[in-house]
């Protein structure tokens, strides 16, 4: 008898995880996650793979050449080219990562290619372009005039080398999370990087662990704003951490942006978010100054966009 009321109550525990779990739901950083998160939504709600998913939403970004710190139309390093830095991790944990990477409009697809079909994690520059080369990528240019005439302008006003800060203008990766209809998890993150960066420069975005983690028992995250402040603490990694320590996604992000602040004295110059979905389909997200939005897909809500709640409350940069 006491066994069988032992059974009960640990199926009623079992049923109750799972009716509190919601899927699918698909999150990204700034405005344009919510066009991206369309396209997701699209493989999402379809009974498609969160991996895919993913990589479909933020080819959304990649493609779109008024966004200016995202693929084409991206802002070119000091010396005006164009670089692009991506990452994609799946529910098992097999990532792929690219960086420093020229000439090609679909950096996360590429990423992927390295995560299914080589024995390696990450391809940096010459070498991860020829490896696009050999995937079938094409080769274009992604130097809009657009990036070009804020390249020159920034070049007439500033020495090369000058130190860039991410500010208001200069901060729009879009990193993404989805948990698909099978309780899966996968991560992407797409980005041109610091604008006017010195040539070379790699940013957090494509190092897993650091601009993106999922571990599909815990959850996922993402990062955005200042890379080298983001990869001192592998900000996404201890994000998903502190999740399985038990805190919620956006406690979770605010104790990472705490840490992140610890180890950088000049954390009020720069600003940082992070994003987070755990494996219920709960999300949040935490910054270091104003202005940090993020996209949000779920059965409920639909496609929202939400500040995150920030350290500072006025914007020092
Ligand atoms: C980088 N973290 O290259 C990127 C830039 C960024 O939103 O996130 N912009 O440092």
């Amino acid at each position: 008898m006491k066994k069988a009321f032992g059974i009960l109550v640990a199926l009623l525990a079992v049923h109750s995880a799972i009716a509190q779990t919601t899927k699918p739901v698909v999150v990204s950083t700034w405005k344009f996650g919510l066009q991206a998160n369309e396209a997701a939504w699209e493989v999402l709600s379809t009974g498609g793979r969160a991996l895919d998913a993913v990589e479909t939403g933020v080819r959304v970004t990649e493609a779109d050449s008024n966004n200016g710190s995202v693929g084409i139309g991206g802002t070119p390093d000091e010396h005006g080219n164009v670089t692009l830095d991506a990452c994609i991790m799946d529910e098992t944990g097999d990532c792929g990562s690219v960086a420093f990477l020229q000439n090609i409009l679909h950096p996360i697809s590429v990423a992927r290619k390295v995560m299914e079909e080589t024995r390696h994690v990450m391809l940096v520059g010459k070498g991860a372009e020829e490896f696009a080369y050999e995937m079938g990528f094409e080769k274009i240019d992604l130097l809009t005039p657009k990036a070009e005439a804020r390249w020159k302008k920034w070049r007439a006003e500033n020495e090369e080398g000058k130190k860039q800060e991410i500010n208001a203008e200069n901060h729009d990766t879009i990193g993404m999370i989805a948990l698909d209809k099978d309780g899966n998890l996968s991560g992407a993150c797409t980005t041109s990087g610091a604008g006017f960066k010195l040539h070379g420069r790699v940013g957090d975005s494509p190092i897993i662990g650091a601009g993106m983690f999922v571990d599909n028992e815990v959850g996922g995250a993402v990062a955005t704003g200042w890379g080298e402040a983001v990869i001192r603490i592998s900000g996404s990694h201890l994000v998903v951490e502190l999740m399985r320590q038990g805190h919620s996604p956006e406690e979770a992000c605010r104790l990472a942006v705490e840490r992140l602040i610890s180890k950088n004295p000049d954390w009020k110059d720069i600003q940082v978010g992070f994003l987070a979905l755990n494996k219920k389909g709960e999300y949040g997200a935490y910054c270091i100054q104003p202005g940090f939005q993020y996209a949000t897909y779920d059965p409920k809500n639909g496609n929202q966009l939400s500040d995150g709640k920030s350290k500072l409350s006025k914007k020092t940069k």
